[in-house]
């Protein structure tokens, strides 16, 4: 079994994912984050770095409960754990991962950036909004110039490369159509797979974020997730 700490965010949707496709036993601990609850003692003692999806799998390695946290090293985990959604070939494989650092360190962060200022921002600072459309849309068109050449994200083969970057994407694709058509010939397939559409409905979306039209958010919501609460030293 295991444990799956997180809410409705794209983060912890990619796991949601992959636990779906891979068949493992899972279960969905919520973890509110507009309501401070990775800020806890308990959650902290999960993951220092207060941040969601936090995976427990009470099935280990060497027979004992194993806590892993970033979803790269997760997505990565359960693909060795299940020998499922990675290629076999050492190049194949290698681009796999390419393609997965690209998503935790490019599209992840970068999508992260255009939303707080875009949306959640008090002050729209236009500066900021234009450095981050800018950079969303050109890993964008990066990613839709992958996908002109290649089925899946990694090449030939679904992977966990196409878990983690759908839920990143699928609102931005939405919002933008006939922009990125490679995109949205893989996007329009990966919703096709049961788990992926599945996956992408995990927790349920606060009425305060984007996805639930930004209704009540406020200055205790930003002092949470970037401001004194979120700092406060511990
Ligand atoms: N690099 C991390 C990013 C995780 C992340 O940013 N999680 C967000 C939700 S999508 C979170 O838990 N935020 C809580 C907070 O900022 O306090 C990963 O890939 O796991």
């Amino acid at each position: 079994m295991i444990r799956l700490h997180g809410g409705p965010t794209p983060n912890a949707r990619k796991i949601a994912i992959a636990l779906i496709e891979m068949d493992l036993p899972w279960e969905l601990v919520d973890v509110d984050i507009l309501a401070g609850d990775q800020l806890t003692p308990e959650f902290l003692a999960l993951n220092p770095n207060n941040r969601t999806p936090v995976i427990e799998d009470l099935d280990g390695p060497h027979g004992r409960r194993f806590v892993l946290w970033e979803t790269g090293a997760i997505l990565l985990y359960l693909a060795e754990k299940t020998g499922r959604f990675l290629p076999a070939d050492p190049e194949a494989r290698a681009i796999c991962w390419q393609w997965l650092m690209f998503q935790v360190s490019g599209v992840g962060p970068m999508f992260g950036q255009f939303a707080h200022f875009a949306f959640y921002a008090k002050d729209k600072h236009p500066y900021s909004i234009d450095r981050y459309t800018r950079e969303t849309q050109r890993l964008m068109r990066v990613l839709d110039g992958q996908l002109a050449k290649t089925e899946w994200v990694a090449g030939g083969d679904y992977t966990i490369a196409d878990m983690a970057m759908i839920p990143y994407l699928a609102g931005s694709l939405k919002g933008q159509p006939g922009r990125y058509p490679h995109m949205e010939r893989w996007s329009a397939a990966m919703f096709a797979r049961p788990a992926v559409a599945a996956g992408m409905k995990v927790g349920t979306a606060r009425a305060e974020t984007i996805e639930g039209g930004l209704k009540g958010f406020s200055d205790e919501h930003r002092s949470i997730l970037w401001g004194d609460r979120q700092h406060a030293a511990r």
